[in-house]
Formats: C-alpha cells, sequence, structure tokens
C-alpha cells in the first residue's frame, strides 16, 4: 500500500520486518551506490541510534522507523537544514491526523512537552556528500523510555488522540510531505530562506525565545536566548553580554519555560 500511495516519488520504498538500525543499513548501501531517494522502513529495530551514540526505543509495530538516502547535491555546510526539512514533515504528518507538533530544535518534535519523533541525519563522506536521514515517529504508546536530554519524556500520537493511528497511512503522510519539501530545499541548495520554509519552522519551533543551555558537541556548554535559525538551520543563540553565538549542532536545555 505505501508504495502504491507513494508511486514515483521515490527511486525505492522497502519495508522489512526487522533490522538493527534503518540509518546504519542505508548508509552502507549509499557505500555501494544506492540511488539518490531510497527509503527504508523497518518495523522494528533492534539496534536504533539516536545522535552521540544514544540509542532509539523502536519496540515491534509501535513507531514509524525509516531512513531515507540521499545524493541532494548540496554543499556539507548546507546539510544540517535537512533537519529542519525533517521536522517540518513530521509536524505536518502529526497535523494531518489532528495533532500539534511542535519543533524543538535540531531534531525533535513535541507534543505538549513530551518527545514523539526524532530525527538523525548522518552525512556521508564525498564531494558532495551524501546523506541518510532518518525519522523515528511513535504512533502507538511505547512503554518504558528513558527520558532523552533534559529530562525530555516520549510521548505518541496515540496518546494525544490522533485521528488515525494506522502506522502506513501516517508514513504516507510523512514521506509524502517530506518528498514536496525537500524538492523545495534541493532546489534551494539547502538554503531555508531561499526554499520558503524558514518563516514555517520559526513559527513551528518550540525552542526559540526560550532561555537555554544547548551542550555542544565537544562538552562545552552555551547559556543564552534561543533568538533565531538561521538559513542554513543554526541556532543563533544571544548569550550574556549580547553576543551572538552561532550553533551547528548540539543539545538544547531547557533553563527556563
Ligand atoms: C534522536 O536522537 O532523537 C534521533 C532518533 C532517530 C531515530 C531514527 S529511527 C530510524 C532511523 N534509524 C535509526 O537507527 N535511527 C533513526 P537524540 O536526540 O539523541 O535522542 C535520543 C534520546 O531520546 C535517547 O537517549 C532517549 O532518552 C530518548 N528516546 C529513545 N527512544 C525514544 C523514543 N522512541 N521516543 C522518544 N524518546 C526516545
Amino acid at each position: 500500500r505505501l508504495n502504491a500511495a507513494l508511486k514515483g516519488r521515490f527511486a525505492r520504498i522497502d519495508v522489512v520486518e526487522r533490522t538493527g538500525s534503518t540509518n546504519a543499513d542505508l548508509r552502507k548501501a549509499l557505500d555501494e551506490g544506492v540511488a539518490d531517494r531510497t527509503v527504508l522502513l523497518a518495523e522494528e529495530q533492534t539496534a536504533g541510534v539516536g545522535r552521540r551514540a544514544r540509542s532509539w526505543s523502536s519496540p515491534k509495530g509501535a513507531g514509524l522507523y525509516l531512513s531515507v538516502a540521499l545524493r541532494p547535491g548540496v554543499p556539507f555546510h548546507a546539510l544540517g537544514s535537512l533537519s529542519v526539512v525533517a521536522g517540518l514533515a513530521v509536524r505536518a504528518a502529526a497535523a494531518a491526523v489532528g495533532i500539534d507538533a511542535r519543533l524543538k530544535w535540531p531534531n525533535d518534535a513535541l507534543i505538549d512537552g513530551a518527545k514523539c519523533a526524532g530525527i538523525l541525519a548522518e552525512a556521508v563522506a564525498g564531494e558532495p556528500p551524501s546523506v541518510v536521514l532518518g525519522i523515528g515517529l511513535n504512533v502507538l504508546p511505547l512503554g518504558d523510555v528513558e527520558p532523552g536530554p533534559g529530562g525530555l519524556p516520549a510521548t505518541s500520537l496515540a496518546e494525544h488522540d490522533a485521528w488515525n493511528t494506522d502506522r502506513t497511512d501516517v508514513a504516507i503522510a510523512l514521506l509524502s510531505e517530506f518528498d514536496g519539501l525537500e524538492k523545495r530545499w534541493r532546489l534551494a541548495a539547502g538554503d531555508l530562506t531561499e526554499a520558503g520554509l524558514l518563516g514555517d519552522y520559526r513559527a513551528a519551533c518550540a525552542t526559540l525565545g526560550q532561555d537555554v543551555e544547548v551542550q555542544l558537541p565537544d562538552g562545552a556548554s552555551l547559556i543564552g536566548r534561543a533568538a533565531d535559525i538561521d538559513p542554513a538551520g543554526q541556532l543563533q543563540v544571544d548569550v550574556a553580554g549580547g553576543q551572538r553565538h552561532t550553533v551547528f549542532a548540539g543539545d538544547v536545555v531547557h533553563v527556563r519555560r
């Protein structure tokens, strides 16, 4: 049904019962020359991954676990904005079943302050680089999940009275939204303003205007006000003293709501 509904939109869409991680599978497939816009969806992951070696709970039948292999032809510095594009696709898929999901920079979708989806974009070296974009979206309740950075609890669409919790329908909505948004993003060479997506992201972003602590990949952290998102998808943080820092990647912990 998924393949029929999305006919012609992706190079191919494979659905497997179970794998370790769809991101790991497509990273390997990219090395082996897999086509641009190949999609892999698993019913269950036994070693689902988040960022920074964290794990992603992927129990059978509860969520969507999918990855897309992309050779978008955009430069490395613009790839960070792909997470923004994926976040907007998740938000649209949630809206299609009556749920207002907000986006937490850089890679989470939240419902009432709890995490219903996570995004993992992994660049694969090359000139231009290719990317594996992974999306985990909780459709049905998961059971126990260890809270994420900053104590973020997990939730699912079903726990917020989604109109439809058929995972295939949600996957179709998610992938068809992603298809359109990713084409705009690619045509704009990864520039969110050019793609006409920055305004939508600003409006959907729960992080902007908050006092935040950003834990940076090198272990340092930055405290300030989340002031804006730039066209490359980077967070602008105003720190005490008025200086503005640009953050490419990090974990945002809210200091105060
Ligand atoms: C993410 O990492 O949010 C990115 C998750 C990407 C998952 C997809 S599924 C398809 C593809 N294949 C993969 O192997 N991965 C991708 P991060 O921001 O690091 O958040 C991870 C943290 O979220 C964990 O340490 C947990 O605390 C929490 N967590 C784990 N599983 C969760 C779930 N299903 N729902 C909500 N929170 C979860």
